[in-house]
């Protein structure tokens, strides 16, 4: 089996999407998500102009092979526009394989390895009563596992908080919009909202919380301390991860779990944090080079007692969370999924057999990772240009995101 042909598709079903798709000599075709927010026409160029010409003619089933090949035979290595586009090919070939030899995915990753993906969904609120009434609904429909946030008296709008009455979407239409911070106001707040949560909910549900790269290590230590008594399952992203020394800094105060890499692109971004044991969950999904790459990088962890839980966030495409799946399932030292379900037009231009059952996502059973393209219903929603919000401090001091 040879590699025919390969082209990109960006759509843009209520946000935008990159998609590779892979043909072969013998009609298989596979699927590759290659969606990086905020930059998507970057990684797009990347592979049209630089990666599909390279492929032609190569065999679908040496994905190491050809994983190598882009990776050492870029000469540049490494970042998140590089690594996306590896991550496509590679998904989109093990997507081959998969149809190709008409079983699941999982079944060439190991096999299944427990009987469901436990999820955690997102619960948003402007106040801590609607915060409190999101978990309620989340719990409702049978979430074993559940992210809060809320917004923070004194700040207008906040990360994770929609402003609409929609559905949380980070992404926006136009030029990126600006939100206020203070490091203040948020540590004097966030422990209320747990407690208050642990009253309304008791101890069952497992309550996770994202702080996106908003803190200093002191200051983070100072959070995880104080939300010991509540027992969240993860506090994620406390600090930007650029200096992994400074997760010492968190490790040393508090027994709060910690969970960071949704932005990380290969190993060597948690190379320390987990040989030191610094953390307790890696967050990379598949954007991170793929199955190829995710394998090593969990076994890796493995070794240190970091457990994955994949970022699972609608800027991933359902291909990223349909192929997701398929390693969770298998993978050992799995922990948790994000699932933070897709709009109704997303989901139709990507018909995907993947479910949500009881607090667990179970991948499609179909031949491959299950997650497919409405190729004339993706015409229909051309790419628009969005970006991610950015932050400044109170004093107008650009912040993270
Ligand atoms: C998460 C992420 C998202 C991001 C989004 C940015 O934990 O799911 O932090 O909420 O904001 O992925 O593109
Ligand atoms: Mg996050």
């Amino acid at each position: 089996m040879k590699i025919s042909d390969a082209k990109v598709v960006v759509c843009s079903p209520g946000r935008n999407f990159v998609t590779l798709k892979i043909y072969t000599d013998s009609g298989v075709y596979g699927l590759g998500d290659a969606t990086l927010n905020g930059r998507e026409l970057a990684v797009a160029t990347y592979l049209a102009d630089h990666v599909v010409p390279c492929l032609i003619g190569r065999n679908p089933f040496q994905t190491e092979d050809i994983w190598q090949y882009l990776y050492r035979g870029g000469y540049w290595r490494k970042g998140p526009v590089t690594m996306m586009a590896i991550a496509a090919v590679d998904v989109a070939l093990w997507d081959i394989k998969a149809k190709a030899l008409n079983t699941p995915l999982y079944n060439l990753l190991g096999g299944k390895a427990r009987s469901g993906v436990m999820v955690y969904g997102h619960a948003n609120g402007g106040t801590i009563a609607e915060t409190i009434d999101e978990v309620g609904r989340h719990i409702d429909q049978k979430y074993l596992a559940v992210r809060a946030q809320c917004g923070v008296p004194g700040l207008a709008g906040l990360y994770g908080v929609s402003t609409d009455s929609q559905p949380y979407e980070p992404a926006q239409k136009g030029l990126p919009s600006e939100s206020a911070w203070s490091s203040e106001k948020y540590l004097q707040f966030v422990p209320t909202l747990f407690e208050e949560l642990r009253k309304a909910f008791g101890e069952d549900v497992h309550l996770l919380h994202d702080v996106h790269h908003r803190l200093t290590p002191i200051q983070a230590a100072r959070l995880g301390k104080a939300l010991e008594p509540f027992h969240l399952f993860w506090m994620e992203d406390a600090v930007p991860a650029e200096l992994q020394e400074g997760f010492r800094i968190i490790r040393q105060h508090t027994t709060t779990p910690l969970a960071v890499g949704e932005i990380f692109n290969t190993v060597w971004d948690s190379k320390l944090l987990i040989t030191e044991q610094l953390i307790d969950y890696l967050r990379m999904s598949l954007h991170g080079g793929g199955i190829t790459a995710l394998q090593k990088i969990a076994a890796f962890a493995d070794m240190y007692h970091v457990q994955m839980g994949c970022h699972g966030a609608t800027d991933l495409s359902p291909v990223t969370m349909g192929a997701a799946l398929h390693f969770d399932i298998s993978v050992t030292n799995f922990g948790i999924q994000e699932y933070m379900p897709h709009s109704r037009a997303t989901l139709e231009v990507f018909p995907h057999g993947y479910r949500y059952v009881n607090g667990y996502l179970h991948p499609a059973e179909t031949p491959g990772h299950g997650v497919d393209l409405d190729e004339a219903l993706a015409k229909k929603f051309p790419y628009e240009r969005a970006y991610l919000p950015v932050n400044r401090r109170l004093d107008g001091t650009m912040w993270n995101w």
